[in-house]
């Protein structure tokens, strides 16, 4: 009897977790997937930021922008033009002059065509000169459990 109770509370929040990640998962759509803020050598134009959709739908990320804080703090916008994200697909966005600083607190946010804040992620710190870049783990990142580790690049790949 006691055995059986416990059962169905675990069945129970087996469940919940069940139900939550689904709704989750059926709400993202386009996420922050990597941030590459201090690459090797000079950081002027090559600095990037992979956008992963990871809905259900595709989306265009028309008018969509990213924000950046040097020289100021700003938004920029990441595709001019019509750019659709199929489910699963991923894109690269790379800075043109506008940057990133390695040791600031600074949040990262991906704003769509209106302006509205989709995501806000961060804030990253990179030290290092290198191909070390802040990724979501697992790729596409867990809608329950968001986890960002500094690791080797995976640009325009799955994260690993
Ligand atoms: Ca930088
Ligand atoms: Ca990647």
């Amino acid at each position: 009897m006691r055995s059986a109770r416990r059962i169905s509370a675990s069945a129970l929040v087996v469940c919940l977790a069940m139900g939550l990640a689904g709704w989750a998962a059926e709400t993202r759509t386009v996420v922050i997937n990597e941030v590459e803020l201090n690459p090797n050598g000079f950081d002027r134009d090559a600095e990037w930021v992979e956008i992963l959709n990871v809905g259900t739908a595709s989306v265009d990320l028309a008018g969509w922008s990213l924000t950046y804080n040097y020289p100021e703090e700003g938004a920029v916008v990441i595709a001019p033009e019509s750019l659709v994200l199929r489910p699963g697909q991923r894109t690269v966005f790379v800075y043109s002059g506008l940057r990133l600083r390695n040791e600031e607190s600074f949040l990262l946010r991906l704003l769509d065509a209106a302006g509205a804040v989709l995501e806000e992620v961060g804030p990253f710190q990179d030290d290092y000169d290198d191909a070390m870049t802040w990724q979501r783990i697992p790729d596409g990142g867990d809608p329950l459990l968001p986890i960002w580790l500094l690791r080797t690049g995976t640009k325009n790949a799955p994260n690993r």
